[in-house]
């Protein structure tokens, strides 16, 4: 199994760490969308990291997508999905919060590196940033209080993909990722980053 793209992109990392995570081998292959674009195209042309080329050499995209096809190589009992129905659409909500979060840094990095100065749009910019911020005020006020795992004694998909996504923020807009206002978020990540799963799949 081939994974393609680089680490700085949180939806590649989410996947790297969850492969680890569910003990899937893989090999990773750091291509970049804007700095290979024509090697990317040769595996994808549709030029989107994550790719995933499986075992029979089809090529998936989509990090979502891709962790759905990736869980059910694995047992039932090493998924990364919880199976009570309350806890299901609690680590939803949070991946989907952390998600957004993803969206919304990447949108402001593109709009801030990839446009010329003079057309950075800033109602666009500060409506995003707005989003940002309530994605990630929404994400604290989830995590709590406490020190555990969301979901019990092991990293969730959950835990993954929100770690993730603070840790990206924090490279990419350190002014939105303070930890004074979240705490939580801080914690959890400084706990992820600590695991080999996540060191082993740096950002930098
Ligand atoms: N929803 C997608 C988002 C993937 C995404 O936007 N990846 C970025 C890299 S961070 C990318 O491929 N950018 C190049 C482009 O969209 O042209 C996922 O979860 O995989």
């Amino acid at each position: 199994m081939r994974l393609i793209g680089m680490m700085d992109s949180p939806y590649v990392r989410r996947v790297a760490v969850s492969l680890k995570c569910l003990g899937v081998p893989f090999t990773h292959e750091p291509v970049s969308v804007f700095r290979h674009y024509d090697d990317f195209a040769a595996v994808n042309p549709v030029v989107k990291a994550p790719t995933l080329v499986t075992e029979g050499g089809i090529v998936l995209m989509d990090s979502g997508l891709i962790l759905e096809h990736v869980e059910q190589l694995v047992p039932a009992e090493r998924r990364l999905t919880p199976t009570d129905l309350a806890d299901h659409a609690r680590a939803q909500r949070i991946i989907g919060l952390a998600l957004a979060a993803c969206e919304k840094t990447v949108q402001m990095v593109y709009e801030t590196t990839l446009r010329p100065a003079e057309k950075h749009h800033q109602p666009w910019l500060a409506r995003v940033r707005g989003q940002l911020l309530a994605a990630y005020r929404l994400l604290e006020a989830e995590l709590g209080t406490g020190d555990a795992w969301l979901f019990g004694g092991r990293p969730l998909q959950a835990d993954i993909t929100a770690a993730v996504a603070w840790r990206f923020t924090g490279f990419a807009l350190p002014d939105v990722a303070r930890t004074d206002a979240h705490p939580a978020l801080a914690r959890l990540s400084q706990r992820a980053e600590a695991l080999p799963e996540f060191a082993s799949s740096p950002l930098e």
